[in-house]
């Protein structure tokens, strides 16, 4: 039987029977480079995970063996000007932060190369595991560019101040065992086991109280805020969570030795 057709021209959208929703960058000929029609297609794909309530979590990959995404695609690039650049900058930002906000827990699972806005892409993402053969780099200086989809804030804010600018001022590529050395990503895995790795971490982190999950990665964003805001966004986040069914359900369970059944409410 063939497989029912993508409702997305660039991407592939499955969800799985633990509610894993796997999302495929589908242009393998051009190492998944992402263009315009990627970025609205991941938008359409990411508010479709938030209102799908079989969805629980979310893997993003790229088809192929080569590339997650070899960058933002160059051949878009003729026409940029400095309005244009700044527009773009911004509508691609505030895709990737969508996908950041996500309440949904999503891995990046890293096949290949992920350069430019590929990194970018996989830096958005709550957490990472690569292939042993996944690159990971941003040469656009090497463009005449700098990073515009938030490179030059998140990959600080990830491995330090130095090994960024190292990054982003040499374009230097660097191996996933690199990346994994300076956190960049969470696991390293042989391009075999890497879709079936992704999803473990995505099913561990599904079988936890949604809302709580929710909660923690709303307070784990505030870690910019002064560590005062951020402590008092912890407590009210705190206070939020207490007052769920889930946490209820969380202690009754522990204390009479069952596996918890968690609502989402
Ligand atoms: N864009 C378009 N096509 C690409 C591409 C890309 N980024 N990367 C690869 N391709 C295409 C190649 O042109 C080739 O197409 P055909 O010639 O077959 O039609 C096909 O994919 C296979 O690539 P190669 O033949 O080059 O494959 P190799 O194995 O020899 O080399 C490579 C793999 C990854 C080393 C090489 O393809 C490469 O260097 N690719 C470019 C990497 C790169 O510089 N990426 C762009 C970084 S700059 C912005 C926001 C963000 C950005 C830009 C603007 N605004 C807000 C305005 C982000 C910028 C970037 O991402």
């Amino acid at each position: 039987m063939e497989a029912p057709a993508s409702p997305f021209d660039t991407l592939l959208y499955n969800v799985d029977a633990d509610g894993i929703a796997v999302i495929t960058l589908n242009r393998p000929d051009k190492l998944n480079a992402i263009n315009t029609q990627v970025l609205a297609d991941l938008q359409r794909a990411f508010r479709q995970t938030r209102s799908d309530e079989r969805v629980r979590g979310v893997v993003l990959t790229g088809s192929g063996e080569k590339a997650f995404a070899a960058g933002a695609d160059i051949a878009e690039f003729t026409d940029l000007d400095a309005l244009e650049g700044h527009r773009f900058a911004l509508r691609g930002q505030a895709i990737l932060t969508s996908i950041e906000n996500s309440p949904k827990p999503v891995v990046a699972a890293v096949n290949g190369y992920a350069l430019g806005g590929g990194c970018e892409l996989a830096l958005a993402c709550h957490l990472r595991v690569a292939s042993e053969n996944a690159q990971f780099g941003l040469p656009e200086v090497g463009l005449g560019l700098i990073p515009g989809y938030g490179g030059t804030q998140r990959l600080p804010r990830l491995v330090g101040q130095g090994l960024a600018t190292e990054m982003i001022l040499t374009g230097d590529r660097i191996t996933a065992e690199r990346a994994h050395a300076i956190g960049l990503v969470n696991h390293v895995t042989p391009s075999s086991d890497l879709l079936a790795k992704a999803q473990e971490i995505v099913g561990t982190i599904v079988s936890k109280a949604p809302l709580a999950v929710a909660m923690a990665l709303n307070a784990l964003r505030s870690v910019d805020l002064p560590q005062a805001q951020g402590l008092q966004m912890e407590a009210a986040l705190f206070g939020q969570a207490c007052g769920t069914e889930d946490f209820q359900e969380g202690v009754h369970a522990f204390l009479n030795k069952q596996k918890p059944e968690f609502s989402g409410r």
